[in-house]
């Protein structure tokens, strides 16, 4: 991981969310603007752009959104793989950035403040008329998309607000980034804490969905399109990748058919990427995978 200082950018590793004790604490997001009626940020689709990875799964949450609410939002793709320059595009073709032509995001970041200083992460949410950032929260992305634009599911009804985030709580720590506190922990004992957690959830989930649909009862909700993105990675990378291997996600039957279902929602599909989650996870990393090989398997069948 790499920092940005005072608008020059540094390649790291560990980087700034490693903790002396081997714990990986993940850094705040620095650009937290809202689209909204009234402010300077207005709810009209074309102005804005997205920056995202298809390995990303911060990102993915954001691609949901997208495609559960049909929304027209163009996005750069950048390269699965990063190097010492971060999140990189090419030239032309599919991780081309055809809004700024920016090689390496944190192109970008320095658009936003020539003295940016933070992490240069996708997904990052632009405003092309004013030509700066609106948001590197996906988070906030998700909540202000979902309330700014019509269309597809009600991801927040308020009745359902205080269960949402309770859910959203415990699977961010747990599991969303519970996979990467397990995968980038630097001790025994800081792996062993993640890794626990994350089962147990993954547990309590399982045994939630014996009576519930979704983890709001009826309705899929912003909580389920947040869990989504680690489930669909689970078997294919953090399973190995990360060292989350007391299980995988098809040996919970009911995680496993919920996961399928939303796989199976219009859109849904065209969001994930299998190939191109092993290539990431799987990157050169002198501490997880000296030599960059990606495995072969697993063979997985995601129909329902
Ligand atoms: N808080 C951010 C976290 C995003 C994040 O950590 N993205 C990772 C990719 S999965 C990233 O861009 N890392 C690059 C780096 O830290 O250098 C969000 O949820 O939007």
């Amino acid at each position: 991981m790499g920092l940005m200082i005072a608008g020059t950018y540094h390649a790291e590793d560990p980087g700034p969310d490693t903790q002396l004790d081997g714990e990986f604490k993940r850094q705040k997001a620095t650009i937290r603007n809202w689209i909204t009626a009234e402010g300077p940020f207005p709810p009209d689709i074309a102005r804005y752009h997205l920056y995202a990875a298809w390995n990303c799964p911060w990102a993915h949450r954001v691609l949901l959104v997208r495609a559960l609410k049909g929304l027209d939002l163009s996005v750069s793709y950048a390269l699965p793989r990063r190097n010492d320059q971060g999140w990189i595009f090419e030239a032309e073709g599919a991780y081309a950035d055809p809004l700024l032509g920016v090689s390496a995001l944190h192109e970008a970041y320095a658009q936003v403040s020539p003295a940016y200083t933070g992490r240069i992460t996708v997904p990052l949410l632009w405003d092309r008329e004013t030509g700066t950032a609106v948001s590197n929260e996906s988070a906030d992305i998700v909540r202000m998309m979902g309330s700014a634009f019509p269309g597809g599911p009600e991801l927040c009804p308020p009745a359902l607000e205080a269960k949402i985030e309770a859910w959203n709580e415990r699977i961010y720590h747990s599991v969303n980034n519970g996979v990467y506190r397990a995968g980038f922990a630097r001790s025994q004992a800081a792996y062993d804490a993640a890794v626990a957690e994350l089962f147990e959830t993954l547990e309590a989930i399982e045994a939630h969905l014996a009576g519930n649909t979704w983890l709001c009862g009826d309705a899929f909700t912003e909580a389920d399109l947040r869990l989504f993105p680690t489930l669909v990675r689970f078997d294919v990378a953090y399973h190995y990748a990360f060292k989350c291997n007391i299980a995988r996600l098809t040996d919970y039957p009911r995680l496993w058919r919920y996961a399928r279902t939303i796989y199976a929602m219009p859109g849904v599909a065209d969001t994930v990427r299998f190939d191109i989650y092993k290539q990431g996870y799987f990157s050169p990393s002198p501490l997880r995978n000296p030599l960059g090989i990606v495995p072969a398997g697993p063979r997985i069948d995601w129909s329902l």
